[in-house]
């Protein structure tokens, strides 16, 4: 029998994505995608879809035990730009999602969980370039303080009650299909729907500001790789580096220019966001996560830039 999957935060960036690989690899009828809102898209028309509020424990319980799930998925979070202007909030939403999952699996009522942590987890103190997976970890933002927290609960309930929960810590998520919401990396998914409408982006990050990202075909591979590797494989219970590309507002304009020679970039002085990404690594070292479960990435900056522009022009226009 196949294992009963339930993705909480189904309809954000990466639930939207993985949701519907996950039902490609395991089956529709094994695959719950639930979310606190219920937009009209394939992830709800498209096999079991259930509202459920991330922060409310019975309601986490009850559709865990209904669906005799397996594993959970749990995506929903503010993003670091969002959670810096609703810091209470955020604090509550990105813990207790977790513990709520967490107390789960320690009860034996799931046996396995995958949470995304964020290269948000490092700061200002933090070697910036080819960031090393065990180094200096001091986030300056109200996001990366509940990644990193999170990341040392993982461990703990790993270590304390043999919970088997996996983690990578995501750059910048490129993708098409679904918006992000509220991050500092957005930039890099605007920019592209500018570039195509208006043949121009005034972008909220200075032109050198380099920051690792990722194209979303790579991190659902690493999401799905992790979850399915033999455990004894997944020496790290914090949260694995993982990396694809680096590259600033600069450089991705220039790649852009290479397809649509008229675009145009002009940049936004003092933005909110520069500081959270000043406090970022420029690029990562994931050799931990290549080594230990074989991670290897599909997509660099010239690959995602065409498919990217080739994809929004076939949905926007
Ligand atoms: C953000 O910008 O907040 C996220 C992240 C790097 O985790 N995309």
């Amino acid at each position: 029998m196949n294992k009963k999957i339930l993705v909480i935060g189904a309809c954000g960036q990466i639930g939207t994505e993985l949701t519907l690989r996950l039902r490609q690899i395991y089956g529709v009828e094994n695959v719950i995608a639930s979310d606190i809102v219920k937009p009209d898209n394939d992830v709800v028309n498209q096999g079991y879809f259930e509202i459920i509020d991330a922060l409310n424990f019975d309601q986490v319980e009850y559709f865990v035990e209904k669906y005799s799930i397996d594993e959970v998925y749990l995506l929903s979070a503010l993003l670091s730009a969002s959670a810096e202007k609703a810091y209470a909030f955020a604090w509550d939403l990105n813990m207790n999602s977790l513990f709520h999952v967490l107390n789960l699996a320690k009860e034996k009522k799931i046996k396995k969980i995958f949470w995304p942590s964020s290269i948000a987890v490092f700061g200002n103190n933090t070697p910036r370039e080819k960031t090393p997976q065990y180094t200096v970890m001091e986030p300056s933002t109200v996001y990366g303080i509940s990644k990193q927290t999170g990341e040392r609960w993982c461990e703990y309930y790993h270590k304390t009650f043999g919970v088997d929960v996996r983690s990578v810590r995501y750059p910048g998520i490129i993708s098409w299909s679904a918006p992000p919401g509220g991050g500092t990396t957005d930039y890099a998914v605007d920019i592209f729907h500018s570039a195509i409408k208006e043949q121009k982006y005034h972008c909220f990050l200075s032109p050198e500001t380099k920051l690792p990202m990722m194209y979303i075909d790579d991190a659902i591979d690493a999401a799905i790789d992790i979850m399915d590797a033999p455990g004894d494989l997944i020496k790290i219970r914090s949260s694995y580096n993982l990396s694809a590309m680096s590259f600033s507002p600069h450089e991705i304009a220039n790649e852009i220019k290479k397809h649509i020679p008229e675009f145009e970039i002009t940049y936004k002085e003092n933005d909110f966001r520069q500081t959270i990404a000043d406090s970022w690594p420029d690029s990562i070292d994931d050799n931990n996560a290549r080594t230990d479960w074989n991670w290897k990435n599909k997509f660099d900056l010239q690959d995602m830039t065409s498919i990217m522009l080739e994809k929004l022009e076939e949905t926007i226009q």
